[in-house]
């Protein structure tokens, strides 16, 4: 068998997804997500010139060496653009395999480790009282565990809560919009919401909340402190963490369990976090570290430092990888939770796919293969509308992570 085809597909139902569909001399197909939020026409260039023309007439089987091609072939390594290409190759290949061996990949990847996936879902809103109910949204949709977000008094918007409550989507201009910042309202802020919630919802809810990487270390270590009270799961993107040993720090004064990873490419980028245990849950994504087969070997590597995986899953990434990241989460020993911003109706269609969410976990595909697919008519129906991230401000207008 060989390939024969490979296609880019840029579509937005929604908002902009870049899938691949590579289609083998036999008939078989395979899908894998490219998308790479606000800068998708990267990968998708990247794709069509570099690596399609050195994919026609390989063998498929060849997961592992396609990957290492790709990967130290091109010399030039790393980084998301490169990475979330290779990861749609990767996808798209794991998934042609399970077609071809009429097995979902989970049974390739080592079979069942658990009854289901557990997820997260996002409760958002601007004040504390109106995050309650969006609390018990998620609890009454049965979810075990919810990531809490709110508005901060004197800032006009904040990360993490949108127009829309079940569908926030931050890439929402050409042009990015600007938004603004301040620690001291943030750190004021977020202590008195937890105290609510946990009051609220009483011992077992599993609560998480996403800082965005805009502390320092030492703002980190106090805003953990502070909410040890309230036993979160964990407390995501703290700090930016280009500074990997900055970690130690805000380790050496909080037990707030700490998750990293979902702007990470490979797994030079959290070997200190994770070798020195200094985060418990790594966040990489299949589509920006490397596909099924670079994730799978940070999740065994995370493994043996007791980290658990904590895959990203926003909106962005599109039910592609959803669909393969729950082939990896069902089968891998060190298991945490799997992030799940469900996609719009308009998303789900042009995305068909077998994947399902009952009782709070998400249920891998049962068919050959992934269980996703890109119907192209659909697709074709949603053009590429440029659509960037916001910039973050301070308030005398110093840039900020966003
Ligand atoms: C999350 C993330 C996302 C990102 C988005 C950027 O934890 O889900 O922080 O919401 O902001 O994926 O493209
Ligand atoms: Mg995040």
């Amino acid at each position: 068998m060989r390939i024969a085809e490979a296609r880019v597909i840029v579509t937005c139902p929604g908002r902009n997804f870049v899938t691949l569909k590579i289609i083998t001399d036999e008939g078989a197909t395979g899908v894998g997500d490219a998308t790479l939020n606000g800068r998708e026409l990267a990968v998708a260039s990247y794709l069509r010139e570099h690596v399609v023309p050195a994919l026609l007439g390989r063998d498929p089987a060849m997961i592992e060496d396609t990957w290492q091609y790709l990967y130290q072939g091109a010399y030039w390594r790393r980084g998301p653009v490169t990475m979330s290409a290779i990861a749609a190759v990767d996808m798209a290949l794991w998934d042609i395999k399970g077609k071809v061996a009429g097995l979902p990949v989970y049974q390739l990847l080592g079979g069942r480790s658990r009854a289901g996936v557990t997820v997260y879902g996002h409760a958002n809103a601007e004040t504390v009282d109106e995050v309650l109910v969006e609390v018990g949204r998620y609890v009454d949709m049965g979810y075990r565990a919810v990531r809490v977000q709110t508005g901060v008094p004197g800032l006009t918007t904040t990360y993490g809560v949108g127009g829309d409550r079940m569908f926030y989507e931050p890439a929402d201009a050409a042009i990015a919009t600007e938004v603004e910042w301040s620690t001291e309202r943030y750190l004021a802020a977020v202590p008195p919401v937890f105290a609510r919630v946990r009051d609220e919802f009483g011992p077992h809810l599993r609560l998480l909340h996403d800082v965005h990487h805009r502390l320092t270390p030492i703002e980190a270590a106090r805003l953990g402190r502070s909410l040890e009270p309230y036993a979160l799961t964990w407390l995501e993107d703290p700090v930016r963490a280009e500074l990997q040993e900055g970690f130690r720090l805000i380790r050496q004064h909080t037990t707030t369990p700490l998750a990293v990873g979902e702007v990470f490419n490979t797994i030079w980028d959290c070997q200190r976090l994770i070798s020195e245990q200094l985060i418990d849950y790594i966040r990489t994504s299949v589509v920006h570290a490397g596909g099924l087969t670079h994730l799978r070997r940070i999740f065994d590597f995370a493994s043996l430092y007791h980290v658990r995986s904590g895959s990203h899953g926003a909106t962005d990434l599109s039910p592609v990888s959803l669909a393969a990241a729950l082939h990896l989460d069902i089968s891998i020993p060190n298991f945490g939770l799997q992030e799940y911003m469900r996609h719009t109706r308009a998303t789900d269609t042009a995305f068909p796919h077998t994947y399902r969410f009952e009782a709070g976990y998400l249920h891998p595909a049962e068919e050959p293969g992934l269980g996703v697919d890109l119907d192209e008519q659909v697709a074709a129906q949603y053009p590429y509308q440029p659509a960037a991230l916001p910039v973050n401000r301070l308030e005398d207008r110093t840039i900020h992570s966003w």
